[in-house]
């Protein structure tokens, strides 16, 4: 006797024979992303092997409509084990792209497939999860970073034109500081892969309002950066829309973090773009922003000091909402000159530290205590949360993030509403502190 099932499957078998070939051909993925090893060319002079999406550095840019869900292929060329994680994005743990969550990992030669929902609207990001240890080549030390703008359904598009900027910093080695420990120092600094004087300039027209989307993909290092003759305003801090636009000069990234800002262009001229810190644009980190019709050489205009304030994007809190707290100490364990550190989260070290248990619905407050001489750009996978308090400050409501620069020796305070279920991490987005022990993950009751 048939089961239904099986006389489905028999009949299939039977209509596929007579008709159709063995192996029909599935339909082209939304999303298509090969992992395989590039070189990237900086400069002539400052080449680095590492790995890339697609042939590129950074990766394709990627434009999805907010919950329109898509179809996505990885196919893993490398030699290595790799993970993509989709930063910013509410997706469930199976393909968020940590396997501490419980995504799988993509062996070398296999790909993967699945569907996803991109949510929420917003300027966010894909890059490897995986371990790099003292291989600067390897992880967020290497090429495997893109940008993803997940559209709304209704884009006001109020600009003339769209420029998406990484920042990254390349090759190097491990050494000692003044503080003891063993810092990646690095060979050179780029935006979109290439060194100040050896990319495509920007070319913009005058009268036009660019919206410039930055990324700061470096793997340690955080970034300050001007356009002379020019000033930001700032819409947007991790692809979250800010209640009142800010007008700046200088912009801070933290690894990991995205500023969204239109610049009027009304300074007709060729100009930098670039670090704010003369070692770091000698480096490389910076890129030429070209009126159509200037000539002459590019100019740049060196401000005094690094200013930023993450307080200015929120407003004071006029009413506390009812949450729980968790308390969360960092701190690092000192193994002598020489060694490298280890980072502890509540005197743990990762695999060991806690797992706390949250309760969908719920909303938690997050008292980050940096114990340490460091600033750590802490990134909350999974939901976005708001910033409460920076250093001594007073109570902020409005400012919503998934990457915040908690400061060396100080206490930053963020919230979040358990809203997506399923394991969920929360790491230091420096390479080498997450490497070494920096993270944890949240479960759901
Ligand atoms: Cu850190």
């Amino acid at each position: 006797m048939l089961t239904r099932r099986g006389f489905l499957q028999l009949s299939g078998m039977t209509a596929a024979a007579a008709t159709m070939p063995a192996q029909p051909q599935a339909a082209a993925p939304d999303v298509s992303i090969g992992i395989a090893p590039y070189l990237v060319e900086a400069s002539p002079k400052h080449r680095f092997q590492t790995v890339a999406y697609n042939g590129q550095v950074p990766g394709p840019l990627l434009r999805l409509k907010q919950g329109r869900e898509v179809s996505v292929e990885i196919r893993n060329r490398t030699a290595d084990p790799e993970v993509l994680h989709w930063h910013g994005l509410y997706l469930p743990p199976e393909i968020d792209g940590a396997m501490e969550e419980g995504t799988p990992m993509i062996a070398p030669g296999a790909t993967t497939r699945y569907r996803m929902t991109p949510d929420p609207a917003g300027f966010r990001w894909y890059h490897t999860h995986t371990f790099a240890g003292k291989d600067l080549h390897k992880a967020g030390y290497g090429g495997q970073h893109g940008f993803l703008l997940i559209e709304p359904p209704d884009n006001p598009a109020r600009y003339d034109r769209e420029v998406f900027l990484g920042l990254h910093d390349w090759g190097g080695r491990f050494e000692g500081g003044d503080d003891g420990f063993m810092n990646p120092v690095y060979d050179a600094s780029t935006i979109n892969g290439k060194m100040l004087g050896f990319g495509e300039p920007v070319r913009v027209k005058a009268g036009e309002r660019v919206l410039m989307h930055i990324l700061n993909s470096s793997p340690t290092e955080v970034h300050w950066i001007a356009l002379a003759g020019h000033t930001f305003q700032v819409v947007a801090l991790d692809g979250n829309d800010l209640a009142k636009p800010q007008t700046l000069e200088m912009l801070r990234l933290a690894p990991a973090e995205r500023v969204s800002a239109v610049v009027e262009m009304n300074a007709p001229g060729i100009w930098v773009l670039g670090e704010v810190r003369k070692h770091v644009q000698a480096a490389g980190m910076g890129i030429v922003v070209e009126y159509a019709g200037a000539t002459g050489k590019p100019k740049w205009i060196q401000p005094e000091s690094l200013v930023w304030d993450y307080e200015r994007f929120a407003t004071p809190a006029k009413t506390d909402i009812d949450h729980e707290t968790i308390e969360l100490t960092i701190d690092s364990l000192f193994k002598g000159h020489g060694a490298e550190e280890q980072w502890l989260i509540n005197g743990k070290s990762y695999p060991h530290t806690d797992e706390p248990v949250l309760h969908a619905g719920r909303r938690y407050r997050l008292i980050l205590k940096n114990l340490s001489m460091d600033d750590h750009p802490v990134h909350l996978h999974r939901h976005t949360f708001e910033v409460k308090r920076i250093d001594d400050g007073s109570e902020l409501s409005g400012l919503q993030k998934d990457v915040v620069l908690i400061h060396a020796k100080n206490t930053t305070e963020i919230e979040f509403v358990a809203n997506h279920p399923g394991a969920t991490l929360l790491h230091c987005h420096q390479q080498d502190h997450m490497d070494r022990g920096f993270m944890m993950l949240f479960r759901y009751a």
